[in-house]
């Protein structure tokens, strides 16, 4: 044990009308909301690098967090790993994600790093064994060091598209080491700076090849989780590949990887888009890949990618009424891809941010439950299409234009145009949130 969280206990679910900070008000594991364990819906996930190796830095300033566990030796990253799991302890928290550099120093050579991040993979698997908290996703840091500044798969050199296949592969071993449920392709530096320099033909062609070695990989080793993409458009690159959901389905479609790969979908990542987050989510399912959500918003004002915990109950219930439609999760969680404001230096605040997001989520979770159960949206969604269903119009989705054109004018055709309702179907909602 360490003493950082200065012995703070596990949170429990109080009710509404709890008095202390340290209680859960709205999450309640075992609560059963549409026949499913709240706990199996939200499927919550602690972010390591946000959580335990962000130091609280921003564009103009260095360092604001002092963690005893700074540094860059193994016993450093053994404190860390003691501290993340007591706050999945303390926070009850199913699931937890890591990318290879938030949990192993970097060594010298490519060998000896992967033998560090070997070495704390087998630490971190001892204390799975008398732990509660599973892996929902790994993942390879393909973007901090400058190494990977033209990109990892993408980039013009060939020497650092081995270095990133090399260690996708390592991290691929990790985590279904630690039986993890997904593993997660980023690409911050996958997309360019300028097309002074860029080749767009190749970079496609060479991700391309890399996720399709990644699929091949997984196969290969028997790992049974999902792989997932997760868009982003810009930052840090100005322009990234993986822009969006449609984006990335395109790019799926093109190599043939539709039904081998998945999207993560990020709140944040879908605001810097220009889409809401809920039209990234009923996207993903429409197409048939949604997989998981890194559940962090941004600041609407700033325009930045600031990753913050959510505190939107009316917003995050959009974004689960597209996931209870689409079935729930399978492998995927609600991951909190975000960080504390730089000013929140204790630990209590880091506590206490996921106990509040926790509690965001499970209210929304709810009143998106309800929504469906009501079952009046779907009925009104149904019966905005339900012309449709009369034989002669489904016809035509098999049909030809000069077969609809004489169709038009043997039945004398003239639409009238009915109300879409939209008022009214959002008083309806507003009654639930
Ligand atoms: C960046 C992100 C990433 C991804 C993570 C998964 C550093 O905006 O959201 O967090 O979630 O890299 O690979
Ligand atoms: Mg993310």
């Amino acid at each position: 044990m360490t003493d950082f969280f200065r012995g703070i206990a596990p949170i429990r679910h109080e009710g509404p009308e709890a008095t202390s900070e340290f209680a859960y008000r709205h999450y309640d594991p075992d609560e059963m909301v549409l026949g499913k364990r709240m706990e199996d819906h939200l499927r919550f996930a602690v972010a390591w690098w946000h959580s335990f190796a962000w130091p609280g830095t921003d564009p103009f300033g260095g360092q604001t967090f002092q963690r005893p566990w700074f540094g860059d030796t193994l016993a450093d990253a053994r404190m860390k790993a003691d501290v993340a799991f007591e706050l999945f302890e303390i926070l009850g928290q199913p699931f937890f994600c890591f990318h290879d550099a938030d949990i192993r120093p970097e060594g010298a050579s490519f060998a000896e790093t992967e033998a560090n991040l070997m070495a704390i993979v087998d630490y971190i698997g001892q204390k799975m064994e008398t732990s509660r908290t599973k892996l929902l996703w790994g993942t390879a840091n393909l973007f901090s060091h400058r190494r990977f500044m033209a990109g990892a798969a993408t980039n013009p050199d060939p020497e650092v598209f081995a270095w990133s296949a090399a260690t996708v592969k390592s991290c691929m071993d990790a985590t279904a080491r630690l039986g993890g449920q997904n593993y997660v392709l980023w690409g911050g530096r996958e997309g360019y700076e300028t097309l002074l320099n860029t080749d767009l033909s190749r970079e496609a062609e060479q991700a391309g090849r890399f996720l399709s070695m990644v699929v091949e990989y997984k196969h290969k080793i028997g790992f049974k989780g999902a792989i997932l993409i997760e868009p982003k458009p810009q930052e840090p690159s100005k322009h990234q590949y993986d822009y969006d959901v449609a984006t990335v389905y395109g790019f799926l479609k093109r190599f043939g990887l539709e039904n081998e790969v998945k999207v993560n979908i990020e709140q944040g990542h879908a605001i810097l888009a220009g889409h809401s987050f809920e039209h990234e989510l009923a996207l993903a399912a429409s197409l048939g890949i949604l997989g998981s959500i890194d559940m962090n918003r941004n600041d609407y004002q700033s325009g930045w990618d600031t990753d913050q915990f959510p505190d939107s109950v009316p917003e995050i219930a959009r974004a689960y009424y597209e996931i209870l439609r689409a079935g729930g999760f399978t492998t995927g969680g609600t991951n909190f891809d975000a960080k504390l404001r730089r000013q929140s230096l204790d630990p209590e605040d880091l506590v206490l941010a996921h106990v509040g997001a926790m509690d965001v989520c499970a209210r929304a979770l709810k009143a998106a439950a309800a929504l469906l159960e009501d079952g009046r949206l779907e009925v009104a969604r149904a019966a905005r299409y339900a012309g449709w269903d009369a034989p002669e119009n489904r016809a035509m989705l098999t049909s030809d234009l000069d077969a609809i054109h004489a169709r038009v004018i043997a039945e004398g055709i003239n639409p009238e145009p009915r109300s879409g309702r939209q008022e009214r179907l959002e008083n309806l909602w507003n009654r639930f949130v």
